[in-house]
């Protein structure tokens, strides 16, 4: 299998009681599993500033260069797609008002908010219907989001 490997930044958008935006990816790899919002790094672009852009692009919600915190990175490869990502993680809290639109509606379904705990255990059921970035990030890493945001 030979390509590139590409880089994708996904953005955990928490409110206060730890509950985060997820999405229905559509029309692209992946279309009909949960994703969160994000996208391809640009060229010169630091995966804080992605996270920004793509924020507010996908769903409206602006958010604060300094308030987003790289969480870590995770190898995917797509073997039937002959895709490979390294998708680099990044969280950042939000109002808990905050209400996410669907501004992209060719490439997501709906936004939801979901509970941290709900997407571990989504993440251990075999045959689930997450983003495969998204579950090996919960599958490979031991993330407790509450230690991101005590300072
Ligand atoms: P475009 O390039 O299709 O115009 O828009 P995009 O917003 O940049 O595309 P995307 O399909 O949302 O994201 C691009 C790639 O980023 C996607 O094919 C795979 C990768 N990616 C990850 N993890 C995540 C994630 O958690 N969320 C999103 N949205 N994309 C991710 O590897
Ligand atoms: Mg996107």
């Amino acid at each position: 299998m030979t390509g590139i490997v590409q880089v994708g930044v996904g953005c955990f958008l928490f409110n206060s009681r730890f509950q985060l935006v997820t999405g229905v990816r559509k029309g692209s790899l992946g279309a009909g599993t949960i994703a969160l919002p994000g996208g391809h790094l640009e060229f010169g672009e630091s995966p804080e500033a992605c996270a920004v852009r793509e924020v507010l692009e996908e769903t409206g919600i602006q958010i604060d260069e300094n308030d987003v915190r790289f969480m870590t990175a995770v190898n995917t490869v797509f073997p039937a797609e002959t895709k490979h990502y390294i998708t680099l993680f990044v969280s950042c809290q939000v109002p808990d008002d905050s209400r996410p639109e669907v501004l992209e509606p060719e490439k997501c379904e709906r936004w939801e908010w979901q509970s941290w705990e709900d997407l571990e255990k989504l993440a251990k059921t075999p045959d689930n219907d997450l983003f495969l970035p998204l579950q090996n990030l919960l599958r490979q890493r031991d993330i407790n989001p509450r230690t991101f945001f005590s300072n």
